[in-house]
């Protein structure tokens, strides 16, 4: 990796503050990539606002790009706080980080919405299958049958988030492990580089709490039961695509409207990265196998996000001044006397 990315900028300047997670948390190798993937793509940090809810995942935006703006909502409110930042200033790059917790149990339906509505923004969820912060109860995303530290085991069934924001409508639907940068760092580089809400499922192991033997989200049940549906590889506008290395093989590219790339190979069994119904089956196959299968689930370029649905002008709500936003008295009373 060259020092300095495309602004001109050393790493450095994506990074934050030292971490006070648990040695070996997945949720700091997250924050390892996405200091990567928005150092590669040439993110200006301070075009960037970083959101998070309550958890120990939601703590981590405090440990990357320390010169963004950046917002700790209240538990489970990421998405909402998070769409009214991407309505409010289009120019921003909009980076929301939560946990199982924050989304799947008390932010479910902020989630629901956040991606019906289709704002702008990635949205990592830091998933380890248990309230992290308050101890490790098992959280809604937790797998059946999967036991506690005490050996207790979960007899509820999860929600699947990848599936659910599939059958929502979502455009990107991608997911990981906290342990595979190869596949991680070009999922959020892509995500970046989407237009509307790009959902981010990654499997980030809980060293405290849930990562002993009979867990599903433990280091080693994942080495194990991870199915990559394809290599993954971005490569972005201002990179011209014949200068990249990337072995030969059956691989598809991909075009995303900022003119970058995703080069997919090696795709699993002729899977239909554009097929909505081909993912929910494969996503539920795996499942029932007690399989992890990560990668790029379904993606579709087309779909029109909340800026285009509500023709939004180009400049950013937050830059219009007031005689442009406000009609005239002049205005207001015509209006009011049409209706007498
Ligand atoms: C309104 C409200 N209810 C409950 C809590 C307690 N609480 C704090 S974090 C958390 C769950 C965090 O789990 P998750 O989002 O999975 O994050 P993790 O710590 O596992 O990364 C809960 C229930 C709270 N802070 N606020
Ligand atoms: S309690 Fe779990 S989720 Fe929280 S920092 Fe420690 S290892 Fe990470
Ligand atoms: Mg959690």
């Amino acid at each position: 990796m060259s020092k300095e990315n495309i602004l001109g900028l050393p790493i450095q300047e994506y990074k934050g503050g030292k971490s006070t997670l648990c040695a070996g948390c997945g949720h700091d190798s997250i924050t390892d990539k996405i200091i990567k993937a928005c150092f590669n793509n040439g993110i200006k940090p301070h075009m960037v606002a970083k959101m998070s809810g309550i958890g120990c995942s939601s703590k981590t935006p405090a440990y990357f790009l320390s010169k963004s703006h950046g917002f700790n909502t209240v538990h489970g409110r990421m998405p909402s706080v998070s769409t009214g930042a991407a309505l409010a200033n289009r120019q921003l790059t909009v980076l929301g980080v939560s946990g199982d917790g924050d989304t799947a149990s008390i932010g479910i339906g902020q989630f629901v919405h956040c991606v019906r509505r289709n704002a702008p923004m990635v949205y990592i969820v830091e998933n380890n299958g248990v309230y992290g912060l308050t101890k490790g109860q098992f959280s809604a995303t937790a797998d059946e049958g999967s036991k506690s530290k005490r050996g207790v085991p979960n007899e509820i069934p999860p929600i699947d988030l990848t599936s659910l924001a599939i059958q929502l409508g979502c455009g990107f639907v991608g997911k990981s492990f906290s342990g595979a940068p190869k596949q991680l760092t070009p999922l959020i580089q892509a995500a970046l580089s989407y237009q509307g809400t790009a959902v981010i499922d990654v499997i980030s192991p809980c060293v405290t709490f849930n990562n002993h033997e009979g867990s599903t989200r433990s280091y080693n049940y994942v080495k194990d039961h991870d199915i990559e549906l394809q290599t993954l590889d971005y490569i972005p506008s201002f990179t011209p695509i014949d200068e990249i290395d990337i072995p030969q093989g059956e691989s598809t590219d991909v075009e995303m409207h900022d003119g970058s790339t995703i080069r997919l190979t090696g795709t699993k069994e002729d899977y239909d990265v554009h097929d909505r119904n081909a993912a929910i089956a494969a996503i539920n196959e795996s499942m029932a196998k007690g399989e992890h299968l990560t990668g790029l689930l379904y993606l579709d370029n087309a779909k029109k996000n909340i800026y285009q649905e509500m023709r939004l002008c180009e400049t950013p709500l937050a830059s219009l001044q007031e005689e442009t936003i406000r009609p005239t008295e002049e205005t207001l009373l015509e209006i009011m006397n049409s209706y007498k």
